[in-house]
């Protein structure tokens, strides 16, 4: 089997904006390197583009987005089309599933 069957899949992990939470954060990173994830942990006050740039640079599945400070919303406007955008990954709102089917 290749290295790249077998290599586990990372997900890019950070809290967004200017939220400096932090607990949680590292939680959901122990949790998911446990599971077995190859979790990149970005840390507290990630902007949508050092996201996006980690996602890119390693390759990952998923990015997780903490917020728990309130602002949450406003920190990923139009986040979703910048992913649509700049990596290869096929995303679909619930909503469009539901028209399409
Ligand atoms: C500790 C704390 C702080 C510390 C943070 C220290 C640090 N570096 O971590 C300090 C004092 C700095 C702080 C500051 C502020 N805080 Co504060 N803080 C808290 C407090 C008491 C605990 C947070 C915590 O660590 N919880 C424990 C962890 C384990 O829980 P968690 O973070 O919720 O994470 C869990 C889940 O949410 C979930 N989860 C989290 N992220 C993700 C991501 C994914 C992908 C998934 C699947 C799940 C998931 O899984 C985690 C594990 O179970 C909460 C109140 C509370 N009881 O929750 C307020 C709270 C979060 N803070 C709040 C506020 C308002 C602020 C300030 C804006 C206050 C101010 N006016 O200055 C600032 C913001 C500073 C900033 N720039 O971020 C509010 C947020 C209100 C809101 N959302 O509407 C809360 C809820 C307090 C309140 N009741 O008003 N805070």
């Amino acid at each position: 089997m290749s290295s790249a069957q077998t290599a586990p899949p990372a997900v890019v992990l950070g809290v967004i904006g200017a939220d400096c939470h932090a607990v949680g954060n590292k939680i959901i990173d122990n949790v998911l390197t446990r599971e077995g994830f190859r979790v990149v942990n970005l840390g507290v006050m990630v902007s949508q583009d050092e996201f996006i740039d980690a996602a890119i640079e390693t390759g990952a599945k998923a990015i997780l987005v903490s917020s728990i400070y309130g602002h949450g919303e406003i920190d990923c406007l139009g986040f979703r089309g910048r992913i649509a955008e700049l990596l290869p990954w096929n995303i679909t709102r619930p909503q469009d599933q539901r028209k399409a089917a």
